[in-house]
């Protein structure tokens, strides 16, 4: 197992790189080109730049999150083959600076969706919120209040030029139902496999968090039986899943330890985190210990050390704890107590 840690980059993340070095046992830095729209190619330069930077810290820099899709790819506009040109070019270029994993997603108009982004614990803390009744309010609010609390920080799948134009992009999914998104995904995905092979790069998606249709878009990788047609679909050993235990695990009907156990092979990288899960469906996110949520969390921990021991991992989101200011859930404290829980799980069943 490779142990990662999320990284926004120099000027863009409340963390710096010492500090992640001084938490034990992290291998790899995830990282991302943040200043690129979906659709714009990451040039060799820039990459090397960001590269460098991390290695020279002694990090590895084996997986990206996230090379962003052009939602004219998940619509399938007549512009697609030339945005998913570009998604290789990108992808080409990563290679060559050693990337073995992308993380992305194919989530409508918005990533992750969240009412509070610090709704407070009983413990003090603070930490990501999501009470079903208020997503029924205007989707501008929603990105509104996002935008606000990060603080002019660039958020992957929140870009606010893309918020600014919310109508056309609403406008672009109006006539995407979910079997055409099912269709544009694996015409996407078609294309790409050959490119993995040549590059030796996995392509992990991302499951849509939260996993239901949010504001009448249509939404995917939501279950055990969706995940399994994603990976049916293009049955290739380089089409392959993120498996966020958070996202998938918002939903009571998800079995996350069995979806680990039962996919193992087929998951390049595994984001860690647990949520708790309230009877009217509104759901928190807590400590990754095990017994604070419904996640499963050492389940999936146990899945993973059996079945697919070289999988990369990271500590997901985590609260806001000692008064830390972060962008919202990712900051030093609870991913370092997270990493340290992961590790200790781990070690042990290694014993
Ligand atoms: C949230 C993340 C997501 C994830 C993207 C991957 O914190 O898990 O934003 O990075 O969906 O494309």
């Amino acid at each position: 197992m490779k142990m990662g840690f999320r990284w926004y980059g120099s000027g863009n993340d409340s963390v710096s790189l010492d500090q992640i070095r001084q938490i034990p046992g992290v291998d790899e830095i995830v990282w991302a080109l943040h200043s690129k729209l979906p659709g714009e190619v990451w040039e060799k330069d820039e990459i090397k730049a960001a590269v460098d930077e991390i290695k020279a810290k002694g990090f590895g820099v084996s997986v990206v999150e996230s090379l962003n899709v052009h939602d004219d790819i998940k619509t399938g506009a007549p512009t697609r083959d030339m945005y998913i040109d570009k998604y290789i070019e990108s992808m080409r270029n990563l290679k060559e600076f050693g990337v073995k994993v992308i993380c992305y997603n194919f989530m409508p108009v918005f990533d992750w969706t969240r009412t509070d982004l610090f709704h407070p614990l009983p413990d003090g803390s603070t930490a990501l919120f999501y009470e079903k009744s208020r997503i029924k309010q205007d989707p501008k609010e929603m990105a509104e209040y996002i935008l606000k609390e990060c603080k002019g920080l660039t958020m992957p799948g929140w870009e606010p030029e893309r918020m600014a134009e919310l109508d056309s992009l609403f406008e672009k999914y109006s006539k995407i139902d979910k079997e055409t998104l099912w269709e544009n995904l694996k015409y996407f995905l078609e294309k790409l496999m050959p490119v993995c092979h040549e590059c030796g790069i996995k392509m992990a998606i991302h499951p849509d968090d939260p996993p239901w249709d949010i504001f009448g878009l249509p939404r995917l990788i939501t279950s055990e039986e969706n995940v399994e047609r994603f990976l049916s679909m293009v049955d290739d050993p380089c089409n392959c899943l993120t498996l966020c235990t958070g996202s998938l695990g918002a939903s009571e009907h998800n079995n996350i330890p069995a979806i680990a156990e039962r996919f193992a092979d087929r998951v390049a990288f595994a984001h860690i985190r647990n949520v708790k899960i309230y009877e009217n469906g509104d759901f928190s996110e807590v400590s990754h210990r095990d017994c604070d949520g419904d996640v499963g969390v050492l389940g999936v921990i146990k899945a993973l050390h059996d079945k697919n021991p070289e999988v990369y991992i990271r500590p997901d989101h985590g609260r806001h704890i000692w008064g830390e200011k972060c962008r919202p859930g990712y900051g030093l404290y609870d991913r370092a107590l997270g990493i340290m829980y992961i590790l200790g799980a781990w070690d042990m069943l290694e014993k």
